[in-house]
């Protein structure tokens, strides 16, 4: 039986420095394939994955997009940039409450574009134990407002990334068949 495929596009949003081009680079790791967008300020990466579904498995072709100056990042840029996207990673840095208040506009400015999409809330950052600031309660309440999984992850050990990035796949996929 052939399998199914499907291609999908997701953006990351969030404040600068919160981790969404190292939560990409450390999904990505050493099978990507990439290129800046100059005249978007994106970066546009790719990575195929296996989601398993009720009638068996079915191969992904994520289209991973990266905002790469979010301070300049102008409006007519927002339109481009999520037009299309089918998931949406909303990352904060959880050594830094302000950048989940943030979220909200984040969220507002894509689903203004895509309309409703599936949405994983990603607080990022969870290897700086010491430092945290974002507790379950704040990102489970901020996640529960759009219906919207959490997790907790870190780019620097990995942790939750791959899952991160195969459960909006999931997502995306149960969504398409229903
Ligand atoms: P952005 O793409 O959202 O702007 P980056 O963020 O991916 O560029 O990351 C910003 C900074 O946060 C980088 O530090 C990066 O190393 C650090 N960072 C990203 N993810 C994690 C994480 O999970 N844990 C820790 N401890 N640091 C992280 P520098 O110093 O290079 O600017
Ligand atoms: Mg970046």
């Amino acid at each position: 039986m052939d399998r199914q495929k499907m291609k999908v596009k997701v953006c990351l949003v969030g404040e600068g420095a919160v981790g969404k081009t190292c939560l990409i680079r450390r999904f990505i790791q050493d099978q990507f394939d990439d290129r800046y967008i100059s005249t978007l300020g994106a970066k546009v990466s790719k990575k195929e994955i296996k989601v398993d579904g009720p009638s068996g498995g079915m191969d992904v072709d994520m289209t991973i997009w990266d905002i790469m100056g979010e301070k300049g990042f102008r409006e007519l840029l927002k339109e481009a940039y999520f037009h299309g996207a089918q998931g949406v990673l909303a990352v904060c840095d959880v050594t830094r409450k302000e950048t989940l208040d943030d979220l909200e506009d984040w969220v507002a400015a894509v689903v203004k574009v895509t309309g409703n999409v599936p949405i994983e809330f990603l607080a990022n950052k969870a290897d700086l134990k010491g430092q945290m600031t974002v507790t379950k309660a704040d990102i489970q309440s901020a996640a529960e407002a759009h219906d919207a999984p959490f997790l907790f992850t870190s780019a620097k050990t990995g942790e939750n990334v791959e899952i991160a990035f195969a459960k909006l796949a999931q997502m995306i996929t149960q969504r398409a068949v229903a």
